[in-house]
């Protein structure tokens, strides 16, 4: 009798254990590099067509106002693992940053509580990766063709086909191998769409019929904003937009900036890949010389800019020709991601694992497709301090449709803990998505701005630092370093950002209104920038 009485509750026990042990959804989180939300039919717009990525929405969520707390690829990255902003996780930028990898992360706290972990991809921190059971990684930006992987055991290994139908391949073997009766978190992380935008060779001839239409703020004389002045990443020129790497206009022996790295990259094709590459881009690069026979030299030797406003009929024109051509093969390496997106979401159907599995889709952060004259990605306007955010929700989590909530990536790590029954460490400094993403009500009790900072100069493109806060209707953004600019913007009246409202007395309250925020969360999150720049 004493027995069976002891037995029923240690049997009670187990099988909570067990039902909890259930709940725990696994997590396919799929990061891609510099994936924009314009080029997200999802999202509402009509450049091209990503029928899988729009599948995660449909039957899941998409979130409206979603942004980086620092875009770019490493610090954005570090964000995400650690949950907290740059200057709390140290790794600010790309050129100048090892991540400290003894830091305590999420995919750190996940395998301590049980969960397997994998990473394929890019990983771009510098330092090795901690927290992970399994671990394959692109060198650095890595490479769309062939490219190497660096092994857990320190050997690196080159892998053949395309870089992001390898990336799936490895994820999938993955799962095939992993422990089937553990949780998982999975993190897919994709090159593609970086630049320099190498297509599949498959999808060469992809979108070539069709001419993109350009932002109306194309020609953006960046009046009344001293550090998009000064920026160097402008489609029309030819010294920050390289008509051989970037627009692959190259016949033999042309030199340009960036010719010698655009050669390598397309010299790891096999032999007989690199002659239907170079069949068809030679089209491409006889039709740039019979437009504009006048312009190579200048092009090549990066010469080639025209100011907006100053630009001569011809710089104009070239300018429009690199556009359709940049558009074009983003579109081509954004095609070949969507398929594969929509490979992993068969692979978890035909297995069954979607009722409890949650799969992420976002990027690094958003980029320029065109708007104020732009590619690249560092600034704080729109665009680039966006990123997209769709998710196919495990049960229990019923919410579907868009969320409007403004929502940051530093909040991945403590979603993701939470859904894992992991305590979230009181040091992050994300929120977690559970609530919105059970559907409950968050009026007045959602965060109501979010904090920004980017320090990546003096470097590359040449966007100046800032930080900044965005409200739904506000943003407030200082740039520092070698000047001292505000720009305030009334993003529903100008939601192209062309008019820099700072000190108009028509904007005086909101203007203060906009400051106090600014000391409230640079205060909540420890920034103290603002106490460096008085010394
Ligand atoms: C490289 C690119 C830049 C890009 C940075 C950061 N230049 O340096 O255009 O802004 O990466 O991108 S390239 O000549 O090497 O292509 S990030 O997404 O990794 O942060
Ligand atoms: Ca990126």
């Amino acid at each position: 009798m004493t027995t069976r009485l002891a037995i029923i509750p240690l049997l009670t026990l187990a099988s909570q254990a067990m039902a909890q042990a259930e709940l725990r959804p696994n997590i396919v989180y799929i990061m891609t590099d510099d994936h924009t939300a314009q080029m997200m039919s999802c999202y509402g717009n009509s450049y091209m067509q990503t029928p899988n990525l729009d599948r995660i929405a449909q039957e899941g969520v998409l979130f409206r106002n979603s942004f980086v707390a620092n875009s770019l690829s490493g610090p954005s990255r570090a964000c995400m693992i650690t949950g907290k902003h740059s200057h709390k996780n140290g790794f600010t930028n790309n050129e100048h940053g090892v991540f400290d990898g003894s830091q305590q992360t999420m995919p750190k706290l996940l395998q301590a509580a049980g969960y397997q972990t994998a990473l394929i991809g890019k990983w771009h921190l510098v330092s090795q990766p901690t927290g992970f059971d399994h671990y394959e990684i692109l060198h650095g930006q890595g490479e769309y063709y062939n490219p190497s992987f660096l092994q857990m055991d320190g050997t690196t290994r080159q892998a053949s086909g395309y870089c992001t139908d390898v990336i799936t391949d490895k994820a999938i073997d993955w799962m095939e191998q992993r422990d089937k009766e553990k949780p998982f978190i999975l993190f897919v992380h994709h090159k593609a769409c970086h630049r320099d935008w190498l297509p599949d060779l498959k999808y060469l001839r992809e979108f070539e019929d069709q001419t993109f239409q350009k932002p109306s703020n194309f020609d953006d004389t960046w009046q009344g904003r001293i550090a998009a002045q000064q920026q160097e990443m402008t489609i029309a020129s030819a010294h920050d937009m390289d008509l051989v790497y970037d627009n692959k206009v190259y016949l033999p022996g042309d030199k340009s900036r960036l010719a010698g790295t655009y050669l390598a990259y397309v010299n790891r094709l096999k032999p007989e890949d690199r002659e239907r590459y170079w069949a068809f881009h030679d089209s491409i690069s006889c039709d740039f010389y019979r437009r504009f026979p006048e312009m190579r030299e200048r092009a090549l030797a990066g010469e080639l800019n025209g100011k907006p406003g100053e630009r001569t009929m011809e710089v104009a024109a070239v300018t429009d020709w690199k556009y359709q051509r940049y558009m074009r093969d983003y579109a081509k390496v954004t095609k070949s991601l969507d398929d594969n997106v929509g490979r992993l979401l068969d692979y978890l159907r035909q297995h069954d694992m979607l009722d409890n599995t949650l799969v992420v889709y976002t990027s690094d952060q958003g980029f320029y497709m065109g708007e104020h004259g732009w590619f690249d990605k560092r600034f704080m306007y729109e665009e680039s301090l966006n990123t997209p955010l769709v998710m196919l929700l495990p049960d229990g989590y019923k919410r579907r449709g868009e969320i409007g909530e403004m929502v940051q990536n530093i909040d991945y790590a403590p979603t993701f803990l939470e859904m894992a029954g992991v305590k979230v460490p009181s040091d992050m400094q994300g929120e977690s998505l559970v609530p919105l993403l059970r559907g409950e009500k968050t009026i007045g009790r959602w965060r109501d701005a979010i904090y920004y900072h980017f320090y990546e100069y003096p470097a590359e493109h040449s966007a100046k630092r800032h930080y900044g806060v965005r409200t739904d209707r506000y943003k407030l953004m200082h740039f520092y370093n070698d000047i001292d600019a505000w720009e305030l913007y009334d993003l529903k009246e100008d939601p192209q950002e062309m008019h820099n409202v700072y000190g108009d007395p028509a904007y005086a309250k909101v203007q203060k209104m906009m400051h106090a925020k600014l000391k409230k969360l640079q205060k909540q999150y420890d920034d103290d920038i603002e106490e460096q720049l008085k010394k």
